[in-house]
Protein backbone atom coordinates (compact mmCIF):
# COMPACT_ATOMS: atom_id res chain seq x y z
CA UNK A 1 0.00 0.00 0.00
CA UNK A 2 1.19 3.49 -0.77
CA UNK A 3 0.35 7.08 0.80
CA UNK A 4 -0.36 9.33 -2.47
CA UNK A 5 -1.04 12.99 -1.69
CA UNK A 6 -3.45 14.64 -4.85
CA UNK A 7 -4.23 17.99 -5.71
CA UNK A 8 -7.25 19.10 -6.88
CA UNK A 9 -7.99 22.37 -8.65
CA UNK A 10 -10.99 23.83 -10.32
CA UNK A 11 -12.05 27.18 -11.67
CA UNK A 12 -14.98 26.48 -14.33
CA UNK A 13 -18.74 25.31 -13.02
CA UNK A 14 -19.52 22.47 -14.98
CA UNK A 15 -22.27 19.92 -15.83
CA UNK A 16 -22.45 16.48 -13.88
CA UNK A 17 -25.27 14.33 -14.56
CA UNK A 18 -27.44 17.44 -15.65
CA UNK A 19 -26.89 19.37 -12.41
CA UNK A 20 -24.77 22.07 -12.70
CA UNK A 21 -21.83 21.83 -9.96
CA UNK A 22 -19.70 25.19 -8.48
CA UNK A 23 -15.95 25.11 -8.83
CA UNK A 24 -16.49 23.61 -4.77
CA UNK A 25 -18.89 21.01 -6.15
CA UNK A 26 -16.31 19.13 -8.54
CA UNK A 27 -14.04 19.15 -5.96
CA UNK A 28 -16.20 17.57 -3.53
CA UNK A 29 -17.70 15.36 -6.04
CA UNK A 30 -14.40 14.47 -7.01
CA UNK A 31 -13.26 13.45 -3.44
CA UNK A 32 -16.48 11.10 -3.08
CA UNK A 33 -15.20 9.26 -7.10
CA UNK A 34 -11.69 8.52 -4.73
CA UNK A 35 -13.98 7.35 -1.80
CA UNK A 36 -15.82 4.95 -4.04
CA UNK A 37 -12.79 3.11 -5.20
CA UNK A 38 -12.17 -0.05 -3.85
CA UNK A 39 -8.67 0.31 -3.76
CA UNK A 40 -8.63 3.71 -2.41
CA UNK A 41 -8.77 5.21 1.14
CA UNK A 42 -9.18 8.45 1.57
CA UNK A 43 -7.20 9.73 4.77
CA UNK A 44 -7.53 13.00 4.90
CA UNK A 45 -8.59 16.28 3.57
CA UNK A 46 -7.41 19.85 3.38
CA UNK A 47 -9.88 22.77 3.71
CA UNK A 48 -10.77 24.46 0.39
CA UNK A 49 -8.68 27.54 -0.85
CA UNK A 50 -10.02 30.34 -2.89
CA UNK A 51 -6.72 30.96 -5.41
CA UNK A 52 -5.68 33.64 -7.92
CA UNK A 53 -5.07 31.56 -11.45
CA UNK A 54 -1.77 31.20 -12.47
CA UNK A 55 -2.20 31.13 -15.66
CA UNK A 56 -2.88 32.74 -19.26
CA UNK A 57 -5.42 35.25 -19.93
CA UNK A 58 -7.85 36.44 -17.57
CA UNK A 59 -9.39 33.63 -15.47
CA UNK A 60 -11.38 33.11 -12.80
CA UNK A 61 -9.80 32.52 -9.24
CA UNK A 62 -9.56 28.42 -8.45
CA UNK A 63 -10.65 26.58 -5.77
CA UNK A 64 -7.48 24.13 -4.51
CA UNK A 65 -7.47 21.45 -1.83
CA UNK A 66 -5.31 18.46 -1.43
CA UNK A 67 -6.44 14.98 0.14
CA UNK A 68 -4.01 12.18 1.67
CA UNK A 69 -4.81 8.72 0.43
CA UNK A 70 -3.50 4.82 0.81
CA UNK A 71 -3.91 2.99 -2.57
CA UNK A 72 -3.07 -0.17 -3.61
CA UNK A 73 -2.93 1.43 -7.38
CA UNK A 74 0.36 1.74 -9.38
CA UNK A 75 1.25 5.30 -9.63
CA UNK A 76 0.25 4.97 -13.68
CA UNK A 77 -3.23 3.20 -12.44
CA UNK A 78 -3.13 5.95 -10.33
CA UNK A 79 -3.09 8.90 -12.97
CA UNK A 80 -5.58 6.88 -15.44
CA UNK A 81 -8.54 7.44 -12.62
CA UNK A 82 -7.97 10.83 -12.19
CA UNK A 83 -8.02 11.34 -15.81
CA UNK A 84 -11.26 9.31 -15.71
CA UNK A 85 -13.05 11.58 -12.60
CA UNK A 86 -11.47 14.55 -14.65
CA UNK A 87 -13.03 13.28 -18.08
CA UNK A 88 -16.35 12.48 -16.04
CA UNK A 89 -16.91 15.64 -14.60
CA UNK A 90 -16.28 17.44 -18.28
CA UNK A 91 -12.59 18.42 -18.40
CA UNK A 92 -11.76 19.78 -21.58
CA UNK A 93 -8.65 19.82 -22.75
CA UNK A 94 -7.41 23.40 -24.66
CA UNK A 95 -5.11 25.67 -23.69
CA UNK A 96 -2.13 24.77 -21.22
CA UNK A 97 -2.87 26.52 -17.85
CA UNK A 98 -6.37 27.35 -18.87
CA UNK A 99 -9.80 27.50 -16.81
CA UNK A 100 -10.79 23.71 -16.19
CA UNK A 101 -13.81 22.30 -14.46
CA UNK A 102 -11.55 20.00 -12.31
CA UNK A 103 -7.66 19.17 -12.24
CA UNK A 104 -6.27 16.29 -10.36
CA UNK A 105 -2.39 15.54 -9.89
CA UNK A 106 -0.65 13.08 -8.47
CA UNK A 107 1.75 15.83 -5.99
CA UNK A 108 3.86 12.87 -4.10
CA UNK A 109 3.42 9.25 -4.17
CA UNK A 110 5.32 7.68 -1.39
CA UNK A 111 8.74 8.22 -2.09
CA UNK A 112 8.58 7.57 -5.98
CA UNK A 113 10.64 9.32 -8.44
CA UNK A 114 9.28 9.40 -11.82
CA UNK A 115 9.74 10.60 -15.18
CA UNK A 116 8.21 9.29 -18.10
CA UNK A 117 5.81 10.88 -20.81
CA UNK A 118 2.91 10.70 -18.56
CA UNK A 119 4.03 11.12 -14.92
CA UNK A 120 6.31 13.00 -13.01
CA UNK A 121 7.07 12.54 -9.47
CA UNK A 122 6.99 14.19 -7.44
CA UNK A 123 4.74 17.15 -9.49
CA UNK A 124 7.80 19.07 -10.90
CA UNK A 125 6.54 22.59 -9.48
CA UNK A 126 4.40 21.81 -6.50
CA UNK A 127 7.14 23.33 -4.19
CA UNK A 128 6.98 26.87 -5.46
CA UNK A 129 2.78 27.34 -5.69
CA UNK A 130 1.64 28.06 -2.69
CA UNK A 131 -2.16 27.33 -4.13
CA UNK A 132 -0.51 23.08 -3.89
CA UNK A 133 2.04 23.87 -0.30
CA UNK A 134 -0.46 25.80 1.77
CA UNK A 135 -3.48 22.67 1.44
CA UNK A 136 -0.50 20.40 1.30
CA UNK A 137 0.93 21.71 4.96
CA UNK A 138 -2.05 21.32 6.90
CA UNK A 139 -1.90 17.65 6.09
CA UNK A 140 1.89 17.10 6.07
CA UNK A 141 3.74 20.02 7.10
CA UNK A 142 7.06 17.91 8.16
CA UNK A 143 7.03 15.95 4.55
CA UNK A 144 10.38 16.67 3.18
CA UNK A 145 10.75 16.78 -0.39
CA UNK A 146 13.98 16.10 -2.18
CA UNK A 147 15.93 19.65 -2.17
CA UNK A 148 15.88 18.97 1.68
CA UNK A 149 13.23 21.61 3.06
CA UNK A 150 10.16 20.31 4.69
CA UNK A 151 6.05 21.51 3.22
CA UNK A 152 6.18 23.83 5.92
CA UNK A 153 9.82 25.76 5.22
CA UNK A 154 8.44 26.19 1.45
CA UNK A 155 5.21 27.63 2.33
CA UNK A 156 7.07 30.36 4.07
CA UNK A 157 9.31 30.81 0.99
CA UNK A 158 6.21 31.74 -0.93
CA UNK A 159 3.83 34.58 -1.43
CA UNK A 160 1.16 33.93 0.28
CA UNK A 161 -1.01 36.97 -1.89
CA UNK A 162 -4.61 36.03 -3.41
CA UNK A 163 -4.60 32.39 -1.48
CA UNK A 164 -7.44 32.55 1.14
CA UNK A 165 -8.43 29.98 2.90
CA UNK A 166 -12.83 28.91 2.85
N1 LIG B 1 1.40 14.58 -15.82
C1 LIG B 1 2.73 14.45 -15.56
N2 LIG B 1 2.96 14.33 -14.26
C2 LIG B 1 1.74 14.35 -13.64
C3 LIG B 1 1.34 14.26 -12.26
N3 LIG B 1 2.23 14.14 -11.26
N4 LIG B 1 -0.01 14.33 -11.99
C4 LIG B 1 0.86 14.75 -17.17
C5 LIG B 1 -0.91 14.49 -12.98
N5 LIG B 1 -0.59 14.58 -14.32
C6 LIG B 1 0.73 14.51 -14.63
O1 LIG B 1 -1.89 17.62 -17.51
C7 LIG B 1 -1.01 17.46 -18.63
C8 LIG B 1 -0.30 16.12 -18.51
O2 LIG B 1 0.51 16.10 -17.36
C9 LIG B 1 -1.22 14.92 -18.32
O3 LIG B 1 -1.60 14.36 -19.55
C10 LIG B 1 -0.36 13.93 -17.50
O4 LIG B 1 0.01 12.81 -18.29
P1 LIG B 1 -3.32 18.23 -17.73
O5 LIG B 1 -4.04 18.11 -16.42
O6 LIG B 1 -3.95 17.65 -18.94
O7 LIG B 1 -3.00 19.75 -18.11
P2 LIG B 1 -2.58 20.95 -17.18
O8 LIG B 1 -3.01 20.69 -15.77
O9 LIG B 1 -3.04 22.21 -17.85
O10 LIG B 1 -1.02 20.91 -17.29
P3 LIG B 1 0.00 20.92 -16.15
O11 LIG B 1 1.30 21.23 -16.79
O12 LIG B 1 -0.10 19.66 -15.32
O13 LIG B 1 -0.50 22.12 -15.29
P4 LIG B 1 -0.29 22.33 -13.77
O14 LIG B 1 1.16 22.58 -13.52
O15 LIG B 1 -0.99 21.27 -12.99
O16 LIG B 1 -1.02 23.69 -13.58
N6 LIG B 1 -3.69 28.32 -10.68
C11 LIG B 1 -4.29 28.13 -9.48
N7 LIG B 1 -4.54 29.20 -8.68
N8 LIG B 1 -4.68 26.89 -9.06
C12 LIG B 1 -4.46 25.76 -9.84
O17 LIG B 1 -4.84 24.65 -9.44
N9 LIG B 1 -3.48 24.86 -11.87
C13 LIG B 1 -2.80 25.00 -13.01
C14 LIG B 1 -2.40 23.79 -13.75
C15 LIG B 1 -2.41 26.33 -13.50
N10 LIG B 1 -2.79 27.43 -12.63
C16 LIG B 1 -3.42 27.23 -11.47
C17 LIG B 1 -3.79 25.91 -11.09
MG1 LIG C 1 -3.12 18.51 -14.33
Amino acid sequence: MAIAYIGLGSNLSGNHNGQLFSPQAQLEQAVLSLCAHHRIDVLEQSSFYQTTAIGPGQQPDYINAVVQLQTSLKPIELLDLLQSIENQQGRERTIRWGARTLDLDILLYDQHTENSQRLILPHPRMHERSFVLAPLAELAPQLTLAGGKNIAELLANCSMQGIVKL
